[in-house]
C-alpha cells in the first residue's frame, strides 16, 4: 500500500456511538491541530504524532508508535471527565507536551497506559472538590517505560507527588484533607494508617508536640524521640556563636532572639532559611547584650 502521510489540521472525532468503533489505518497520522477525539475506538497507524498546538483526547486505543509535542488529555469530553486512553506501541512525550490528568475522585482518575512510556511530559492535574488521590497511578507503563523527565506542572505543583513505582507513575495530593482537621489524608495514612483518624490538638507520643505541630515540622506524631529542638548553641574559638536545630526537607525556618526570657522581646535574627536536613546551623553576628536567649521557628514551605 502507498504510504500516506495524513494530516489531520482541525476536529477529527471517531465515536462508537454510531456503530462499532472505528479505526483510521494509515502509515502515519499526524494530527497538526485542533483535537483528535479516540471517542472509545482505536487509532491504527504505523507512527502518530500530536503537534504543540494539537491535542489527543478520549478513551481508546492508539495503535502504533506515538510521539507527542502537544498535549494528551483522556477524560477532557467525558461525562465523568476521567478516562483511560491506552497506546499498544511506544509513547514519547518531546519538550513542552503536557498531560491533562483530572481526579474525579479518591480512585478515579485520568489514565494513560502503554508498553514503553517516555519523555519529558508536564502533569497539570485537576481535580473534583473532595477528591484526594493517594499513590494513584496515572500512567500504567511496562519494561521499557522511564518517567524521569515528568513532572508536575500548572498551579501549585508543590502540592502533588510524583512518584515512579515499578514501571507506573503514582500521584499523590499532599495537601487534601477529607475531615478538614487541617491534617492531610497523607499525613494521617503515613502515620494512623488511614484518612481521617488523627487528631490534630493532641499529643500522642507525649514529646510536647502536638500532632499538628508535628505535620508543620515534619517530624513523627508516634515517635518521641522525633521532634522539632535546637540542638546546640556553639562559640567556638572566640568566633561568632552558632545555633544549630533539627532540620526537615520542605520547610522554612525563622530564627530569633531576646536579651531576657520574655515573648514580646524577641527580634528576628534570619528568616525563610531553607532545611539542610537533618541539621540546620547559623552563625549569628554577636549583639549589645550581655546575653541572649534564642528561638527557632518552622513553617511548611
Ligand atoms: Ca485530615
Ligand atoms: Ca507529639
Ligand atoms: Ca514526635
Amino acid at each position: 500500500m502507498r504510504a500516506v502521510l495524513l494530516a489531520i489540521c482541525m476536529v477529527a472525532v471517531l465515536t462508537g456511538t454510531l456503530g462499532p468503533p472505528l479505526a483510521l489505518a494509515e502509515s502515519g497520522i499526524r494530527v497538526d491541530g485542533g483535537t483528535l477525539d479516540v471517542g472509545g475506538g482505536r487509532v491504527v497507524a504505523e507512527k502518530v504524532s500530536v503537534a504543540a498546538s494539537a491535542k489527543l483526547v478520549g478513551r481508546g486505543t492508539v495503535e502504533g508508535d506515538t510521539t507527542v509535542a502537544g498535549t494528551v488529555s483522556p477524560g477532557e469530553l467525558a461525562a465523568t471527565s476521567a478516562d483511560t486512553l491506552s497506546f499498544s506501541g511506544t509513547l514519547t512525550f518531546l519538550p513542552g507536551s503536557v498531560f491533562n490528568c483530572y481526579v474525579a475522585s479518591h480512585v478515579l482518575s485520568d489514565m494513560i497506559s502503554g508498553p514503553m512510556i517516555s519523555g519529558d511530559c508536564e502533569v497539570r492535574v485537576t481535580k473534583a472538590a473532595g477528591a484526594v488521590p493517594l499513590d494513584k497511578m496515572i500512567v500504567q507503563g511496562s519494561a521499557g517505560s522511564v518517567f524521569d523527565g515528568f513532572s508536575v506542572g500548572g498551579g501549585n505543583p508543590e502540592d502533588w507527588e510524583l512518584e515512579s513505582v515499578l514501571l507506573n507513575l503514582h500521584l499523590t495530593d499532599l495537601v487534601g484533607d477529607s475531615d478538614g482537621d487541617g491534617l492531610p489524608d497523607v499525613f494521617e495514612r503515613d502515620f494512623y494508617g488511614n484518612r481521617t483518624s488523627a487528631l490534630p490538638k493532641e499529643d500522642d507520643d507525649a514529646d510536647k508536640m502536638t500532632n499538628e505541630e508535628e505535620y508543620i515540622a515534619g517530624t513523627n506524631p508516634r515517635d518521641p524521640e522525633s521532634v522539632f529542638e535546637v540542638t546546640a548553641i556553639e562559640v567556638t574559638g572566640g568566633a561568632k556563636p552558632e545555633v544549630k536545630w533539627s532540620s526537615v526537607a520542605g520547610r522554612l525556618y525563622k530564627l530569633e532572639r531576646a536579651p531576657v526570657l520574655a515573648p514580646a522581646m524577641y527580634s528576628v535574627v534570619v528568616s525563610n532559611l531553607p532545611a539542610t536536613p537533618p541539621e540546620n546551623s547559623h552563625e549569628i553576628e554577636p549583639g549589645d547584650a550581655e546575653k541572649y536567649f534564642y528561638r527557632v521557628k518552622v513553617r511548611r514551605q
